[in-house]
């Protein structure tokens, strides 16, 4: 007698008897011998490849790059996560730097960022690189990963966020200072968020971004640190993002940044 086994396919929330006797009958009607119908109940092996192939999807071979966003392949409003080795599409500013350039290592696991070492003296925020966007872009959620090698003079890893294509209309900034401390610079004054250790890749995240209300909360590494914070100046969208260092010996790695819609 030819053996026949199927694995019936049911949800974790499923596993009773008379689903698995529901399974059998249904077999039996596809002709499938009643004895040879043997339906067994998933094992924990079974259960986690499932749960595995819910929550991710394969977003690759497009135009666009995605992220998987409840197993459904989703356009970024904008992504640098610098893996392909080079600082295409964004445009250097006035300041002296040693470097300018991709390099190993990334962060989160990853291979390449892109590091920023300053020597040159004037004091500027904007002077590293940056992306100007032709109409302002108005993510959900805005992330990015930064890292100083070592204490700064001044300020190093400066993420500066601008409604405009140019510098004059600051929506927030968050960098390392020479304290010792994370700042953010928003509609508040620049005001401490977290201690930080050199050689530390942190998670950066404006999270809930309401545009019409102008309000996010931030988020370091996961944690809300700030919420229902106020963009400063003027607009409803991201029309410029800057990265850079504040003065000479100023250095640091950024990467992964990431505009969810
Ligand atoms: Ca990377
Ligand atoms: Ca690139």
């Amino acid at each position: 007698m030819q053996r026949e086994w199927r694995q019936l396919d049911v949800g974790t929330n499923m596993l009773d008897d008379a689903v698995l006797r529901s399974g059998q009958r249904h077999l039996q009607g596809e002709g499938v011998h009643a004895e040879s119908a043997r339906l067994r109940r998933p094992n924990q092996a079974d259960l986690q490849r499932r749960r595995f192939r819910l929550r991710r999807c394969s977003c690759r071979h497009r135009l666009l790059p995605q992220f998987c966003n409840a197993a459904t392949c989703v356009d970024y409003l904008f992504h640098d996560d610098f893996e392909d080795g080079d600082l295409l599409g964004w445009t250097s500013g006035a300041g002296t730097y040693t470097s300018r350039m991709v390099t190993v290592p990334g962060a989160a696991g990853t291979t390449n960022s892109a590091y920023l070492a300053k020597n040159g003296t004037s004091f500027s925020y904007t002077d590293g690189i940056y992306q100007a966007f032709g109409s302002p872009l108005a993510p959900t959620t805005i992330s990015w990963y930064a890292r100083i090698p070592s204490a700064p003079s001044e300020y190093a890893g400066i993420v500066s966020l601008f409604s405009s294509a140019s510098t004059t209309n600051l929506l927030a900034r968050v960098y390392f200072s020479y304290t010792g401390n994370i700042y953010l610079a928003d509609l508040n004054p620049a005001t401490l968020q977290k201690i930080y250790s050199i050689n530390t890749w942190y998670h950066f995240e404006f999270k809930n971004i309401n545009w019409v209300n102008r309000t996010f909360d931030f988020y370091i590494d996961g944690t809300p640190v700030r919420t229902t914070e106020y963009f400063g100046s003027t607009g409803n969208g991201v029309g410029r993002i800057d990265l850079g260092d504040y003065y000479s010996a100023d250095s640091a790695y950024f990467d992964q940044i990431d505009f969810l819609p």
